[in-house]
């Protein structure tokens, strides 16, 4: 089951309860919480609620930047009727390592705070009765674990996290935890893969089980029709006519798996899939071989109280921000998402550029306003943070690699690519990506300012560019910025000039904005400025083919470390952190909406 990321669901085979709610919450400073017997239950807690970082319920700040060990516990009921399952507890993330617990037993450890894991507990609960599970957390940030960054201790002893990254190190079960029944033969992963054929499609799937069974699957339309049907653990499915997975007009299937054994179903389990490919060709990004213009945003799990706890109701505002601007994709900077954020854009028609947490990969930003003084590839961490990435690497398609909404794996980002001291990392990774992803679709990481056509030692590997770049805002501002335009169209004359043929998407650019801040004419920080920032920008993608996709930073205003740029966070929002629209969001609406899906491509009207 520890190797298992399937989503949870509940059928007539299968149990799924949540375990969200209030839990019992206790810091341990002094790291003494094994040997005073903490697994056996906490006592002197803290109410907290899951899912939920627990940063930002403290009153004081000694709680709030709490950094080290700190535990959950609960109470939960396992019924008698489930003794002939498998029971498993699944964290759909806990930030960012854990040790869990049952009724005392140590079940299992986790390192990585933003994908899920399972421990089965059968070997420690108890049936027909009450159960505990106690889950101890740390929030420490180091150099070779993801998110990158270190962790300092202050002269008055209390430890403090010096991040190498530009959000805010929200801690805690930070997703749901599910208390799950399975049973003991049963489906452990799936993957589709996709051909189409004039009107008709090819779903070419295969099914793990971890014990020998026989298979059936079968492909349900929208409306519940079985549309086509086969056996075994690999095979095709054949659909006449079919109803592809479009951007902005999503249509999902029903795959449903099912395992037998003389003549009884023992397992079902069954996903939503969307029929769709994705090609890169040239300048072209093809979704169904028709060329697709991204726009969009990156994004942040964020929002007030609950930090980066998972939270439905702030993903249904967040989409339909997305829906009324006129976006069509985000990238899931800079972490994978919540599962339900990808279920929601399968069924939005969304694309998602979807990144593992390898972010603060550069000594230059390291604890983002310092800086060291060294090529981050350099360091003697490396080949440990290598293995914990390729990990993350490996959970992330594992989880994501069936939704049609994931456009791309971004692999990094802005990591330090100066040196060629970063190639045999690249050239491992990217190997690693492509034969595990069965979609093989594109893959990629964003360029920070400094990596450019001409210093990057890394331009062979993505399929697609991705840049981050912020001239009028952290270079040539303000009344500067006309020189900071002549200098983004000398950077990109020079891509124009060399024999590389793959799309570019601007995956970063803006500035920070004070909302309500209004200024005629403009200064930095006022909602006038923004928009002239924007319009800037988008005169610039408007001048080159090559460029494929706009999405500025941010969706929203989100939390940070404090720091002398930061104004209680980063304000490059389009939006608040409360989610309205700054000024700027009436321009992008009217310019998203107008511009076509395939803009830019070839034969295409503009
Ligand atoms: C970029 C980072 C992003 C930051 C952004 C900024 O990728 O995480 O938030 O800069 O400074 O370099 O706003």
């Amino acid at each position: 089951m520890e190797k298992e990321l399937l989503y949870p669901v509940a059928n007539v085979n299968r149990r799924n309860e949540s375990l969200d709610g209030l839990w019992q919450f206790k810091f341990d400073p002094k790291s003494i919480g094994e040997q005073a017997d903490w697994p056996k239950g906490l006592s002197d807690t803290l109410d907290m609620p899951v899912p939920s970082s627990f940063n930002d319920y403290f009153t004081d700040k000694d709680s709030r930047e709490y950094v080290g060990d700190f535990w959950y516990a609960r109470h939960f009921f396992v019924p008698t009727e489930w003794q002939d399952k498998l029971v498993g507890l699944r964290f759909d993330a806990a930030t960012h390592r854990a040790k869990i617990y049952v009724n005392g037993q140590l079940i299992r450890s986790h390192e990585g705070g933003f994908l899920p894991f399972t421990a089965e507990i059968n070997r420690a609960v108890h049936f027909g009765a009450d159960n505990l599970v106690v889950v101890k957390l740390n929030n420490e940030l180091h150099r070779d674990r993801l998110p990158a960054g270190d962790t300092a201790t202050l002269r008055n002893g209390h430890k403090m996290a010096k991040p190498f990254f530009d959000f805010y190190n929200y801690a805690g079960l930070n997703r749901s935890v599910h208390l799950l029944a399975v049973p003991k033969t049963r489906v452990i992963d799936y993957s589709v893969t996709y051909a189409l054929d004039g009107e008709d499609a090819t779903v070419h799937y295969t099914v793990t089980a971890n014990h020998n069974a026989d298979t059936t699957v079968r492909l349900e339309d929208a409306n519940g029709v079985v549309v086509a049907k086969s056996n075994g653990s690999t095979g095709d499915l054949l659909v006449a006519n079919a109803h592809l997975w479009q951007v902005g007009q999503a249509y999902l299937y029903k795959l449903v798996i099912e395992l037998h054994q003389d003549g009884a179903t023992i397992d079902t389990y069954s996903a939503e899939i969307g029929i769709r490919t994705v090609a890169i060709v040239g300048h072209e990004i093809l979704i169904n071989g028709q060329s697709v213009y991204l726009r969009g945003f990156g994004r942040h799990e964020d929002s007030n109280f609950a930090g980066r706890g998972f939270d439905l109701k702030v993903e249904t505002r967040d989409l339909a921000l997305m829906k009324w601007i006129g976006a069509n994709s985000y990238r899931s900077s800079h972490y994978p998402y919540d599962e339900q954020a990808y279920q929601m854009a399968d069924k939005a028609g969304i694309l998602i550029i979807d990144e593992v947490p390898a972010v603060g990969f550069k000594m230059a930003a390291a604890s983002f306003l310092g800086g060291l003084d060294q090529n981050f590839f350099d360091g003697d961490w490396i080949d440990s943070l290598y293995d914990h990435h390729l990990d993350q690497v490996q959970d992330l398609i594992k989880r994501d690699k069936n939704h049609p909404s994931v456009l791309a794996w971004s692999l990094f980002n802005e990591p330090d690519t100066s040196s060629e001291k970063c190639v045999p990392y690249f050239t491992k990774l990217f190997k690693a990506t492509a034969d595990l992803d069965p979609q093989k679709r594109p893959r990629t990481f964003t360029l920070n300012e400094d990596d450019t056509y001409e210093t990057s030692h890394a331009l062979q590997f993505p399929d697609i560019y991705l840049l981050n770049r912020y001239p009028g805002w952290y270079h040539k501002w303000g009344y500067e910025i006309s020189d900071g335009e002549a200098g983004l169209r000398d950077e990109l004359d020079q891509w124009a000039a060399s024999d590389i043929d793959k799309p570019i998407v601007f995956s970063e650019y803006g500035g920070d904005t004070q909302a309500g801040l209004h200024k005629l004419p403009s200064v930095m920080w006022s909602e006038e400025y923004q928009t002239e920032l924007l319009e800037m920008f988008n005169r610039v993608f408007d001048s080159y083919d090559f460029i494929r996709g706009e999405q500025p930073w941010n969706l929203a205003d989100f939390q940070t470390v404090e720091g002398n740029m930061r104004v209680d966070g980063n304000k490059k929002g389009l939006f608040t952190r409360d989610r309205q629209p700054k000024a700027a969001a009436f321009y992008l609406k009217k310019r998203w909406h107008d511009l076509p899906l395939d803009y830019k491509a070839k034969g295409a009207k503009s």
